[in-house]
């Protein structure tokens, strides 16, 4: 047996994967843990009574850490109601109530918590990312395309950002590290026609999963932002239930301008998604608390560095866990 189709066979084998590594969690977004973990310990450690002078240095690190002023304080008030249960009141407790606040608001933000296309009533199954300049769509599109190879699953990457002559080389060499195919023409090409051949051929070679990389663009011209209705629309075309998903993808150290970002291109196409990416370059990752809960959109994934291995799968709960320590 060739060596590539027993190795197709062991990945298959895995099943659903999912790229989930709390080490790499960790380190990725240490940053923001330190900023928030590190300094709760500082306000509540010694502290033989947690007076209002406390929960007011707990909101302020939770504003720091980019979670809003308006979301922080409501946290703080569900932690100071959620403390009068606790017989104990110690550093201790003070975690994990606040491990409970916050995984809350993103249980209650959106439902998934399991990202995984449906492969089975949808083949090819088509993804396309869209964004602002420098957000990390491309490099974020070779990590997907990376996390699906490792599933099992047969990719096609379409090169749809015909707007830089550089970009082209820059995704040929992610699909060649993510051993994926990937379709392109010369800079200059009509991104709609990128996006049909890579459709067509996904559909002609029975391809599970196509994913769309598209110039970055500011959210505010709109001949730029009509090109990707147009996109969209290629994509219907050819197969009624596409796209799957849209994804947006925010660099997580903007703050809140990522959800300025999501409601300009939620007017020109329909977003599915939202990848965060460089959470390992930030200590604001309690942007994604404010994002979560203003969007209501899933988030599949979030960067935590530039490797092949660092877009991993967001969880809820380890999410927190991370964050808040115990892990
Ligand atoms: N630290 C870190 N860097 C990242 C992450 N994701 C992307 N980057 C870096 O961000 C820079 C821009 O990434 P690209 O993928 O080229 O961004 P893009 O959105 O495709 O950019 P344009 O096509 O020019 O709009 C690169 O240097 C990436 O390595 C991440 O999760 N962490
Ligand atoms: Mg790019």
């Amino acid at each position: 047996m060739q060596l590539e189709q027993q190795n197709l066979l062991k990945r298959e084998k895995m099943g659903l994967f999912k790229n989930i590594n709390i080490d790499k969690l960790k380190s990725g977004l240490a940053k923001t843990r330190s900023a928030i973990f590190n300094r709760i310990s500082e306000a509540v450690t010694g502290k033989v009574k947690l007076d209002e002078d406390v929960f007011h240095e707990l909101e302020e690190i939770l504003i720091t850490s980019d979670m809003g002023v308006e979301l922080s304080s409501e946290i703080i008030e569900d932690v100071k109601r959620k403390l009068v249960y606790e017989s104990v009141r110690n550093e201790e407790t003070i975690y994990k109530v606040m491990e409970n606040s916050l995984t809350s608001i993103l249980e209650n933000s959106f439902t998934n918590v399991e990202y995984e296309p449906d492969y089975t009533n949808f083949k090819p199954y088509i993804i396309v990312v869209v964004g602002v300049n420098g957000a990390g769509k491309t490099t974020t599109v070779g990590k997907m395309a990376h996390n699906f190879y490792q599933a099992g699953r047969t990719v096609i990457i379409g090169a749809a950002d015909t707007f830089r002559a550089a970009a082209n080389e820059q995704l040929e060499i992610w699909a060649q590290r993510a051993k994926v195919s990937i379709v392109q023409k010369g800079s200059g090409a009509d991104p709609s026609s990128v996006v049909y051949e890579t459709v067509k051929k996904a559909i002609d070679e029975k391809v599970d999963v196509v994913i769309i990389d598209t110039a970055g663009r500011l959210h505010t011209k709109n001949n730029l932002m009509d090109e990707l209705s147009k996109i969209q629309r290629v994509i219907k075309k050819l197969l009624d239930y596409a796209p799957n998903d849209i994804f947006l993808v925010v660099d997580g150290s903007t703050g809140q301008n990522a959800i300025q970002q999501a409601k300009a291109f939620s007017k020109s196409v329909n977003l599915t998604g939202l990848i965060i990416t460089k959470l390992d370059g930030t200590a604001k990752g309690g942007i994604v608390f404010q994002i979560a809960r203003e969007l209501k959109l899933k988030i599949p994934y979030i960067g935590v560095g530039e490797g092949i291995d660092d877009l991993q799968n967001f969880d809820n709960s380890l999410f927190v866990k991370t964050l808040i320590g115990s892990n």
